[in-house]
């Protein structure tokens, strides 16, 4: 199995990220329909004013996708998520032009378009999957990439989704994800591994994976987790309110970091990165 460069201890993420750990990303979904922000950012100005807002309060990466994953979505057209990101994109440089942006999809077409307007990262809930032109984009690129474990498709992930061994299964696909990365071109040094929380998981896989993360980061790349406001915290708080899940939120960042998590993908980055520094600074002593 291949051991990436965390294994050395470098925290590093290709040429993009030479910030300490931990990495605070702020999401941004300029779509219609996300279960918890949807709709609030949709169009380019408000858009933009959030991830301003995000990068004051210390958000190092901007995540930004077109199109909802939430359980039971429906995937929008290529064109329709090209016309969502594109003007964000250049937005968002044209008023920070240092901003990382990290484009959230699985299509290559749309991947392209938004790393020649400037992103920086390719976040990929298919882990290369999702169309076959990806690694081949990622690796000429040289960009760094997000490999996510997805148990089948948004629509229907959520039903019924079953695993012998959940930790075992999402560490042996996304060994399986580095090594076609590997294959494709990809430089080690560029892949993050995420054990895509929620995502055809139920809130005891949710809380196994987060509870043995420490078994991904020792594949030896940096793992990154995405736990904000999502369901599972409303199962355990009674919150049906995305928004109202912001201190279940928190303990996520703290305990994903505690077992070796370096990215943090986030609504709410002031309260995280707060938290997060306060974990750092133990952790420094
Ligand atoms: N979660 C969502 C979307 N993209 N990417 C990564 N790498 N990891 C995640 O956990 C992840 C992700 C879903 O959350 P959100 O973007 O808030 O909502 P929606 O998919 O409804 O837009």
């Amino acid at each position: 199995m291949t051991q990436g460069p965390a294994a050395q201890g470098d925290k590093r993420v290709g040429s993009l990220i030479q910030v300490p750990d931990p990495v605070l990303m702020g999401i941004l979904n300029v779509t219609p329909d996300s279960f918890s922000d949807g709709g609030e950012f949709f169009g380019v100005k408000p858009a933009v004013v959030q991830a301003e807002k995000m990068l004051d309060e210390g958000a190092h990466i901007i995540d930004l996708g077109g199109e909802s994953t939430r359980p039971g979505s429906d995937p929008v057209s290529p064109e329709e998520e090209l016309r969502r990101v594109l003007p964000v994109v250049r937005g968002i440089l044209e008023s920070r032009p240092e901003t990382k942006i990290s484009i959230d999809t699985y299509r290559a077409s749309t991947a392209e378009a938004a790393l020649d307007a400037g992103a920086r990262v390719v976040n990929d809930v298919t882990a290369l999957r999702g169309d076959s032109r990806m690694a081949g984009l990622v690796a000429e690129r040289g960009c760094p990439v997000v490999l996510m474990h997805m148990l089948g498709e948004p629509k229907s992930m959520q039903q019924d989704p079953r695993y012998g061994d959940v930790v075992r299964e999402v560490r042996d696909f996304l060994a399986g994800r580095t090594e076609y990365a590997a294959s494709a071109g990809v430089r080690e040094e560029n892949v993050i591994l995420d054990p895509g929380v929620g995502f055809g998981k139920t809130l005891r896989h949710n809380l196994q994976l987060l509870n043995n993360l420490d078994v991904f980061v020792e594949l030896g790349f940096p793992v990154l987790v995405g736990a904000s406001r999502k369901s599972f915290l409303g199962k355990i708080l009674g919150s049906e309110d995305a928004g109202d899940r912001l201190f279940g939120t928190v303990a996520t960042s703290v305990i994903a970091y505690e077992r070796g998590a370096t990215l943090f993908r986030v609504h709410d980055v002031r309260a995280n990165k707060e938290a997060l520094e306060v974990a750092a600074a133990v952790r420094r002593v």
